[in-house]
């Protein structure tokens, strides 16, 4: 395994951070004990948790208005993956990457694999596309996909998701992540009962196409490109056509996915209720489908997310295992810089959801006192976990201060000289 980074960087950065870090970890270790809780465990559990980058994710994203490319980003998934596997090299919390086709095409998957292995990397869920028409295409998208009302596109549809899956098995994955756009932008367009009706017969065609281990996870979306109906526009839709479907269909939570201020983590404990918490799509929102790197507008949200996640885990129901993956735009950092403080991010708020105190909340909830039930979560997401997290990436080989590492790499500059440069153009990719 050759790894982007030298490891003298990293160890001489480590080195010089490290005293400091020991400090915050014994100080914090001590505050914690007074509350029974020992820091290694945590520690342990933050070692253990990781989430998958997106291979899209790791160049410059764009809006309809415009892109702004920056010197050295990636051209294709081989550059992509190098990028990746700089952000799991420095936090140690990214080791799989989940690619979409056919942006992520290639001639020899099990190359790709083998390639992504020699970085320390593998393959989370693949992602279909049929919410854009490639060159040569036989049938337009322009009249939805798997809802189309053409037959045609619907088969189309359905041969590519397929396709999707023969790939991830070459590559390892285990999971097929279906978002379609279909939807309409004026009443009356399309019947929105036939419509999701030819869904559900489409998409069984492609659950029929899963290997027994794999899962396909259905992403909904409340709008965009569609700005009247979705056809899969929220998680009632999505379990509906989960449950329609069979066993190995899943929801996806997609955070910026929901209309403002809709309570996500209860989502969340619904999902899991009915054993059809499937997985994340981690980013975070003002707006709308804003892709802005998570924790950076709600990081209190996040933390609810992952306190109800604590609770499945504790109550696994028919079972827990929820794939975690980001899935956001860097329109204005650069790629590499967002992915890494999003990792963090995530993983704070899985480390401090494992701080709460469930024994008192849950018996101040059973007893109706609300103030101790709100102050159990509160005393748990003011806690700084960052040194806990920073010795679990030390420990694995990771750095303790990973921007700042990065920066010390030179890494962009250096592929600035390397890579070809990417042309002006918009949208998201
Ligand atoms: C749709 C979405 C979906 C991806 C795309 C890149 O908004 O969240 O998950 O296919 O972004
Ligand atoms: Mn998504």
């Amino acid at each position: 395994m050759t790894l982007p980074i030298s490891a003298d960087l990293i160890a001489e950065h480590n080195a010089q951070r490290a005293e400091a870090l020991h400090e915050d970890y014994e100080a914090l270790g001590r505050k914690l004990a007074r509350s029974g809780i020992a820091i290694d465990g945590i520690k342990a559990r933050a070692a253990g948790f990781s989430v998958a980058v997106p291979s899209w994710g790791a160049g410059r994203g764009g809006t309809r208005f415009a892109k702004f490319p920056i010197p050295g980003e990636p051209t294709n998934i081989h550059e992509k993956l190098e990028d990746c596997a700089v952000i799991n090299q420095l936090s140690r919390a990214t080791p799989r990457v989940s690619p979409h086709f056919p942006w992520d095409k290639v001639s020899d998957y099990k190359a790709l694999r083998e390639e992504a292995a020699s970085l320390g990397l593998g393959f989370d869920a693949v992602n279909s596309n049929t919410f854009q028409d490639q060159p040569g295409q036989a049938h337009s998208y322009s009249t939805g996909s798997l809802s189309s009302t053409v037959a045609a596109t619907r088969a189309q549809a359905v041969a590519h998701n397929i396709e999707c899956i023969e790939i991830g098995q070459q590559l390892g994955s285990r999971d097929l992540t279906v978002w379609v756009g279909d939807g309409t932008n004026f009443p009356g367009q399309q019947d929105l009962a036939r419509s999701l009706d030819r869904y559900l017969e489409a998409a069984a065609e492609v659950y029929a196409a899963l290997p027994d281990d794999w899962r396909m996870l259905l992403e909904h979306k409340m709008f965009e490109p569609a700005f009247y109906s979705t056809v899969i526009s929220d998680w009632g839709s999505s379990i509906l056509a989960a449950q329609e479907l069979g066993p190995k269909a899943k929801c996806l939570v997609d955070l910026g996915h929901h209309a403002p201020n809709v309570n996500i983590e209860q989502i969340v404990a619904r999902l899991h209720r009915f054993g059809k918490l499937g997985g994340f799509h981690f980013n975070d929102s003002k707006y709308g489908d804003d892709d802005l790197d998570s924790g950076s507008i709600n990081p209190h949200q996040l933390f609810l997310v992952f306190n109800e996640l604590a609770e499945a885990e504790a109550n696994p129901r028919d079972g827990f295992n929820p794939s975690y993956m980001i899935d956001q735009s860097h329109n204005v950092t650069d790629p590499i810089e967002s992915m890494l403080s999003s990792a963090e991010a995530i993983a704070q708020c899985h480390a401090k959801a494992a701080l709460v105190d469930r024994q008192a909340l849950h018996a101040a909830q059973e007893a109706n006192d609300t103030m101790m039930a709100f102050q159990a979560l509160r005393r748990a997401y003011t806690i700084d976990v960052s040194p806990i997290l920073a010795m679990a990436r030390m420990e694995a080989g990771g750095a303790i201060d990973v921007l700042e590492a990065y920066r010390a790499s030179q890494w962009r500059s250096r592929k600035a000289q390397e890579r070809k440069a990417v042309g002006l153009g918009a949208g998201i990719v």
